[in-house]
C-alpha cells in the first residue's frame, strides 16, 4: 500500500521530483550529452564515497544495449530499515530532493557538490529505475518511473525478492526519452572520468562495461600508483626535465595532495580536484599552488645566485612553463561557482595548499636540488623567450592586419555582421573548392588549409608563429593570439561567430581535427570556452531504400539502427569531403538548417591536446593501437 499511504511529507516530496522535471538544466546543468552522462556520475559518485567512507573496493559501470545503465558496488547497500518518514530509507534517499548524506550530518562526508542530491534527480529524470540492495543474506527490490514509486511496500518495507551472500547496492535506470529526447550518452566522456576516478582512488577498481551496438568495449580501471600513475599518464610520450614529485599535508581541516613534473614543452597544464571530482574551471586551490610555487621558484633562484639582483622575478608563467600538475583537495564543505559550477571557490582552500606547498615542496627541493636547478632552467627560458617575444609581437602589430600568406586563398564573406558569420577551415584545394561554390557567400567564408598543420605541441613559439596556416587563421579571426607570457587576445574582435573545422570523416581528417583543437587550446582558449568552434560532421553512409527516402546517416551506430528496420537498401560510403558534390556537401555539411555540428568544448580540447602527444610522441605503439581503434571517429554531439 506504498503509493497511497504516502503522507503529506511525501506529497511534498513528489512535488519536489515534479520541479526537477519541469527544469532538468536547473538541476544537471543541460538535457543534452552532457546532461545523460550526468545522470551516470551522479549515481557513480554515490558508490565512489561509499569506497571513501571505506567500505566499497569495487564498481561496475555498464551502458546498456537498450539505452539503460547500471552502477553497482560492493559497499554497506543504501540503508533499507524504517525512516522516520514511516517509509524505507532508501524511499526516502530516491525520492526527496538534498536526502542523501544528511542521514550523518556529524559524519565527514566528502563530496563533490551535487552529490548526495543527486539519488533523487537521477531518479526523477528517468523513465524508470531499479534498485536492488544486497545487504544481511537478502536482496531487497524497489522500482520508479518517472520517479514515483511503482512498488507496494508492506509495512513500509521493501520486498525481498533473493538470497545473497554479497553486500552493495545496483542501480539501474534508463534517461527518460520525454526529458533527453533522441541524445544518448557519450562513452568516451564516462570512460576518461572512470580512468580519472580510478587515478584519484587507488583502491578502487572500476569495471566499465559499453554494450552499446557498434561500441563494445570492456575495460577494467584500477590505478594503484594513483596520482602518480595519472602525471605519467598524462606526460606520457614527452621528454620529462624532473621526476614526479608528489606531497600531501593538511591545514584548515583540508587535506592537500599535489603532484607535478616538468617536460621540455613550452606548456602548462594544472588540473584540480575537489573531493575526486574535476575542476574544470579549475579554482581557487590552483591559486594557492600556483602562487606559493612561484615565490618559491624565484627565492632559490636568487639563493642560487641564477637571479641576480640587477634581475626581475620570474614571471608565474615562467615557473610553470613545461609543467603537468594535478592538485587534488578533499574539502568538508566546499563551494562551487563559474558557469558550469566547475570552478573551486572556497577561499580556505588558497590558504591550505599554500600553506602545505610552503611546507612540503621545500622539504622535496631541499633534498634534490640538481631537479631544482633544471626547474629553474625552464624559467629562465621561459623568460628568455619571453623578451624576444615582446620584440617580435611588436613588429608583428606593425604589419597590415589582412597579411594573406597562404596565397590569398581565403573566400571571405559579404556581411561584416560577426554575429551572423561563420568560417568554414576545410583541408585540401578539392574540398575547398566544392565548399566554396556550396557556400552561403553572404556570411559563410571558407579557408582552405594545405596538408596538416604544424604540431603546435612541439614546434616553438618562433616557428608556429611563422606557419602560414597558422599566420592566416590569427590573421582572419582578426582576435590575435595568447600564450603563456602575455594576452593579446581579445574575443570582441572576432568576425566570425563559428569557426566550423571541415575535415573528412576518417583518420587524416581526425588528426587534422586534432591539430587544429590543440592551436586553439593553446593559442586562443576563450573561443572554445565561449563556445565559437565548432567540428562539421559529414556523414558517413547515404542509404536508398527501394521504397521511401534516401537518407544520410551519420556514424555507425546509425546504420546498425537503421539495418535492424530495413532488409533491402543501396548503401553509399562517403570516404571524404572531396567524394560529395558541392550540392551534397551544401545539403549534408554546410547548410546551418540541415546539418549536424559538433561544439568543441574545452574537455574535448584538453584531449586533444593529449592526443597530439600521442600521435605526435616518441611512442609508436599507443599511436598505432589509438589509430586502428578510431579509424573512424564520429559522436553526435548536438
Ligand atoms: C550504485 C550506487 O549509492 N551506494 C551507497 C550509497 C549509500 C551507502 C552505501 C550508505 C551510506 C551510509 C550508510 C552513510 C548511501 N547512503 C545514503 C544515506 N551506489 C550507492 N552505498 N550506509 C550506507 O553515509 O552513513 C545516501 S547514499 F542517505 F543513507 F546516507
Amino acid at each position: 500500500m506504498a503509493v497511497s499511504s504516502y503522507n503529506a511529507d511525501s506529497i511534498t516530496v513528489l512535488e519536489g521530483l515534479e520541479a526537477v522535471r519541469r527544469r532538468p538544466g536547473m538541476y544537471i546543468g543541460s538535457v543534452g550529452t552532457k546532461g545523460i552522462n550526468h545522470l551516470v556520475y551522479e549515481i557513480v559518485d554515490n558508490a565512489v564515497d561509499e569506497h571513501l567512507a571505506g567500505f566499497c573496493q569495487n564498481i561496475e559501470v555498464a551502458l546498456r544495449a537498450d539505452g539503460s545503465a547500471e552502477v553497482r558496488d560492493d559497499g554497506r547497500g543504501v540503508p533499507v530499515d524504517m525512516h522516520r518518514m514511516g517509509v524505507s530509507a532508501e524511499r526516502v534517499i530516491y525520492t526527496t530532493l538534498h536526502a542523501g548524506g544528511k542521514f550523518d550530518a556529524g559524519a565527514y562526508k566528502v563530496s563533490g557538490g551535487l552529490h548526495g542530491v543527486g539519488s533523487s534527480v537521477v531518479n526523477a529524470l528517468s523513465a524508470y529505475m531499479d534498485v536492488q540492495v544486497h545487504m544481511g543474506g537478502k536482496i531487497y527490490h524497489d522500482r520508479y518511473e518517472q520517479g514515483k514509486p511503482v512498488i507496494e511496500l508492506e509495512d513500509g518495507l521493501l520486498p525481498v525478492v533473493g538470497r545473497t551472500k554479497t553486500t552493495g547496492t545496483w542501480v539501474s535506470f534508463k534517461p527518460d526519452p520525454e526529458i533527453f529526447g533522441e541524445h544518448s550518452y557519450k562513452a568516451s566522456s564516462i570512460r576518461s572520468r572512470l580512468h580519472e576516478t580510478a587515478y584519484l582512488n587507488p583502491g578502487l577498481t572500476i569495471h566499465f562495461i559499453n554494450e552499446r551496438p557498434g561500441e563494445e568495449e570492456d575495460i577494467l580501471f584500477h590505478e594503484p600508483d594513483g596520482l602518480a600513475g595519472f602525471m605519467r599518464d598524462l606526460n606520457r610520450g614527452k621528454e620529462t626535465v624532473s621526476d614526479v614529485v608528489l606531497f600531501h599535508g593538511k591545514a584548515e581541516d583540508i587535506e592537500v595532495d599535489v603532484c607535478f613534473q616538468f617536460n621540455r614543452s613550452f606548456d602548462e597544464n594544472i588540473l584540480g580536484f575537489c573531493n575526486n571530482i574535476y575542476n574544470a574551471e579549475g579554482g581557487t586551490h590552483l591559486t594557492g599552488f600556483k602562487n606559493r610555487f612561484t615565490m618559491l621558484i624565484n627565492s632559490y633562484a636568487r639563493e642560487l645566485g641564477i637571479l641576480k639582483e640587477k634581475d626581475e622575478n620570474f614571471t608565474g608563467a615562467d615557473t610553470r612553463c613545461g609543467m603537468t600538475a594535478l592538485v587534488s583537495i578533499k574539502h568538508p564543505d566546499p563551494l562551487f561557482e563559474g558557469q558550469t559550477k566547475t570552478k573551486l571557490g572556497s577561499a580556505d582552500a588558497t590558504k591550505a595548499v599554500a600553506a602545505v606547498t610552503a611546507e612540503q615542496l621545500p622539504l622535496h627541493f631541499d633534498r634534490n636540488l640538481e631537479e631544482l636547478k633544471a626547474i629553474i632552467a625552464c624559467a629562465e627560458r621561459s623568460a628568455k623567450i619571453r623578451r624576444a617575444e615582446l620584440k617580435n609581437k611588436a613588429n608583428m602589430l606593425t604589419k597590415p592586419k589582412f597579411s594573406f600568406d597562404s596565397n590569398g586563398k581565403l573566400a571571405n564573406c559579404e556581411s561584416r555582421d560577426a554575429s551572423k558569420c561563420e568560417i568554414f577551415i576545410v583541408e585540401g584545394d578539392s574540398a575547398g573548392g566544392s565548399a566554396k561554390t556550396a557556400r552561403n557567400r553572404k556570411y559563410q567564408a571558407i579557408l582552405p588549409i594545405r596538408g596538416k598543420i604544424l604540431n603546435v605541441e612541439k614546434a616553438t613559439m618562433d616557428k608556429v608563429l611563422a606557419n602560414a596556416e597558422i599566420k592566416t587563421m590569427i590573421n582572419t579571426f582578426g582576435c590575435g593570439f595568447s600564450e603563456g607570457y602575455g594576452n593579446d587576445f581579445d574575443i570582441t574582435k572576432l568576425r566570425y561567430d563559428k569557426i566550423i573545422i571541415m575535415a573528412d570523416a576518417d583518420v587524416d581528417g581526425a588528426h587534422i581535427s586534432t591539430l587544429l583543437m590543440t592551436f586553439f587550446y593553446r593559442f586562443m582558449p576563450e573561443l572554445i570556452q565561449e563556445g565559437h568552434i565548432y567540428i562539421a560532421m559529414p556523414p558517413l553512409y547515404k542509404v536508398a531504400p527501394a521504397r521511401g527516402e534516401e537518407l544520410y546517416l551519420y556514424d555507425d551506430a546509425a546504420l546498425i539502427r537503421y539495418r535492424r528496420n530495413h532488409k533491402n537498401f543501396g548503401l553509399q560510403r562517403y570516404k571524404g569531403l572531396g567524394e560529395m558534390n558541392a550540392e551534397q556537401l551544401w545539403e549534408t555539411t554546410m547548410n546551418p538548417e540541415t546539418r549536424l555540428l559538433k561544439q568543441v568544448e574545452i574537455e574535448d580540447a584538453r584531449a586533444a591536446d593529449a592526443m597530439t602527444n600521442l600521435l605526435m610522441g616518441s611512442e609508436v605503439e599507443p599511436r598505432r593501437n589509438y589509430i586502428q581503434e578510431n579509424a573512424v571517429y564520429a559522436t553526435l554531439d548536438v
